[in-house]
């Protein structure tokens, strides 16, 4: 494949002619080079190092005399480089000294090819600051892959990592306030000096919005926490207020705290960088213009401090028109927190498809792009790589030819399987957020008109059939290639469950097709196909039952857009028409949920249920929910049921005040059922052993709004 610069640089100019890679290089820089992360990755790069007869490198930052001649080929952008290869020389120059690392990084891309062309780059990045933001719900990301990711960040160019794992407990409410153990603390003192090798910012965030009180003691608390981490080693810090109900959510003393801490800290300090804020009305969807609290934090918070924004919505691409609405409010540029690929609310699915959907005209209205990553860290990179090429260069951006590109960085050995793997594991399913992607797209045609030829009057797309066909065999192949990978071990081991039910989504694939041939020849072989495609089913169910069992979207999902749902809707249609041609009663059934949800209270009319063993739950939700007075949820049954037993979890204690239960066995008549609260805890129990059921529903009955968690919804049947 053709040779392309990570991320794509502004200006890239190659000769025909080339020189050899050298061997060593002679540094021509002044002496304080040799104290930069620049220097680090240059002398990395040769074999035999530096010395006297090595390839002259002329290198150093605007105003040192070493590059004098070469100044006026600098662009001015902040973390711009000049690098030129020429026959007898190397030159990089940086706008400052992270531009003249990334102008490193540059000529060490460029060193991987055979020979070296003679060639001059221009360059510099469009949004100032690029990266990642771990502020995800479920368990933190390990210190080695965190390791792992900083190298990763400098390859790419990205310069912010910012660090606010919501399951970090000394991030957080209630133990923000206390000093991490010694080993953490020395894991993160780790982590700020591999940022800093890589040319990274760390920023150590806090999230004490839950239980803040607004006076002194906290106040004080929260800086000498931030003194213990400034011990450390951090010099960035940021304040997260998201997802929080309560006193915490006020604008004005937000602002007064962040203000306080950039007089106090920031500023007497001299050598930290611009505070960093998430706001609690982070997204357009849950903004009150006229409540004002986004105008007041515009309005009152210090010029330097950043402010982040995930956009019209928690989860949603960002355009020029969301951020034309939300900077004149915020008085500066929004700091934008992209919550993708972060999957903590499907936590079943893999997001490993292209980085889509942000706009290439707006590199001017940010401050920021970081995104928010999946608990899994090395399939993550699929999306970082692509952020981090989109955020440096927009109007260039190829989402394709990026997504592609990133699959040969992380396995460059196997990149044709990991692309089929990925091409399959890109959508969410269905979510709360009602947030998708795209997935399946080269198959989706053939998928399509095999299943609508088949469905209407049992006709066989023959060209589809074989594309269908093929790709069930390469799905397989690349299933074991990977599995059995002595490659990026990290990454297999990660992604293992979901690459067990994609080879059994595959050979289910492989059978089903074998089906609707033999339906329509009436071959008699169809009973033992149709067994071993059930003997599929039920193997696909077992890995999804068994592996990632976290409790929140517990199992695993693959293909599941377009994939498994053609394949489930071919395995009904030819075993009907197999039974009915037969007078057989073979089970058509590939997928059955028995229980259907309904909401008027938007963030909770789009959230999945799932049935698990013998009950089901609605999937929870991350955010705060507000929820209208006499807004409902409601679960309605296939058929009357009998309960076991019935948890709701709203996070707060005392919801059973504000909230009415109620069971149908009708759908007509309904009986309240008492909430008891589980002492200590917020969850609440219902006494519904023995009851029967066609219908719950559960209603905000306060008679006003309520500002809750959604953390638990789950039955059990008798
Ligand atoms: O998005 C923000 C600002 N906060 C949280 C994140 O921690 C979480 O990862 C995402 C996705 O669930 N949603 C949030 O509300």
């Amino acid at each position: 494949q053709e040779f392309h610069l990570q991320p794509t640089p502004q200006e890239y100019q190659a000769g025909q002619d080339s020189v050899m890679v050298p061997v060593q290089y002679s540094l021509q820089a002044e002496t304080a080079f040799r104290e930069t992360p620049a220097f680090h990755l240059l002398n990395t790069l040769f074999p035999k190092g530096e010395g006297k007869d090595g390839f002259p490198v002329y290198v150093g930052v605007k105003g040192d005399k070493s590059v004098k001649k070469y100044v006026r080929r600098v662009p001015k952008q902040a973390e711009g480089y000049y690098l030129g290869i020429e026959k007898d020389r190397i030159v990089i120059v940086g706008a400052d000294e992270r531009g003249a690392y990334y102008g490193v990084q540059t000529l060490a891309q460029l060193m991987t090819l055979g020979k070296l062309p003679l060639a001059e780059v221009t360059d510099y990045p469009d949004v100032p600051y690029r990266g990642v933001v771990e502020g995800f719900y479920g368990t933190p990301w390990s210190h080695e892959a965190r390791l792992r990711q900083l190298e990763f960040y400098g390859r790419n160019k990205m310069n912010v990592y910012l660090y606010g794992p919501k399951d970090d407990p000394y991030h957080s409410t209630p133990n923000w306030r206390k000093p991490y153990p010694a080993k953490e603390a020395s894991q993160l003192k780790e982590l700020v000096d591999k940022a800093n090798e890589n040319g990274v910012i760390f920023y150590w965030a806090i999230h004490p919005g839950q239980d803040i009180k607004w006076n002194e003691e906290d106040r004080d608390l929260l800086l000498k926490k931030f003194e213990s981490m400034y011990q450390l080693g951090v010099r960035a810090f940021a304040v997260f207020f998201d997802d929080i109900s309560g006193e915490g959510t006020k604008a004005e003393k937000q602002a007064e705290l962040l203000n306080y801490l950039d007089d106090h800290f920031v500023k007497v300090k001299g050598d930290v960088e611009p505070l960093v804020m998430c706001p609690t009305e982070y997204n357009k969807s849950w903004s009150d213009v006229k409540g004002g609290y986004l105008t007041t934090l515009g309005d009152k918070l210090n010029k330097g401090i950043q402010i982040m924004w995930t956009g019209n919505r928690v989860i949603a691409c960002i355009d020029k028109e969301s951020m034309d609405f939300i900077n004149p409010l915020l008085k500066r540029k929004a700091y934008i927190w992209w919550n993708f690929p972060v999957s903590d609310y499907v936590r079943d699915h893999l997001l490993m498809g292209p980085v889509y959907g942000n706009g290439l005209d707006i590199k001017d209205d940010m401050s920021a792009f970081v995104s928010n990553p999946m608990e899994r860290a090395e399939a993550s990179k699929i999306a970082l790589y692509s952020v981090a090429d989109y955020a440096w260069n927009l109007e260039k951006y190829d989402s394709n030819a990026s997504w592609k590109r990133a699959i040969r960085d992380l396995m460059p050995n196997h990149a044709a399987y990991l692309e089929t793997f990925a091409a399959h594991n890109s959508d969410l399913g269905e979510n709360g957020h009602g947030f998708r992607r795209d997935e399946s797209v080269a198959l989706q045609p053939a998928l399509k008109s095999l299943l609508a030829a088949y469905e209407k009057n049992g006709e066989m797309d023959e060209a589809a059939y074989k594309q269908v066909a093929e790709e069930c065999d390469k799905i397989i192949v690349a299933a074991d290639r990977l599995l059995a990978s002595k490659e990026s071990r990290e990454l297999i081991e990660e992604i293992k469950p979901w690459l067990m039910q994609f080879k059994l989504i595959g050979e289910y694939g492989r059978e089903v097709l074998k089906m609707v041939r033999l339906q329509k020849q009436g071959g008699q072989e169809f009973v033992a196909v149709h067994d071993h495609a059930q003997a599929l089913q039920t193997l696909m169910y077992e890995v999804d039952a068994t592996y990632n069992q976290n409790p929140y979207q517990p199992g695993v999902k693959s293909g599941s857009k377009y994939l498994l749902p053609t394949f489930n809707s071919l395995f009904e249609t030819s075993t009907q028409r197999y039974n009915k041609a037969a007078g057989t009663t073979l089970d058509s059934r590939a997928v059955y949920m028995p229980y259907t949800l309904s909401s008027n209270v938007k963030q909770l009319a789009l959230l999945p249920m799932r049935q698990k063993g013998k009950g089901g739950n609605v999937s929870p939700s991350n955010e705060v929910i507000i929820w209208q007075a006499g807004g409902e949820v409601a679960v309605a049954m296939d058929y009357v049921r009998t309960l076991e037993s019935l948890l709701v979890d709203l996070g707060t204690q005392g919801a059973e005040k504000n909230f009415r239960l109620e069971i149908s066995a009708d759908g007509v008549n309904w009986k309240t059922v008492d909430l008891r609260p589980v002492p200590g805890r917020t969850l609440l129990s219902a006494e519904v052993s023995g009851m029967k059921v066609l219908k719950i529903r559960f209603t905000n009955v306060s008679g006003s709004e309520q500002k809750v968690y959604f953390k638990q919804f789950r039955f059990v049947e008798q």
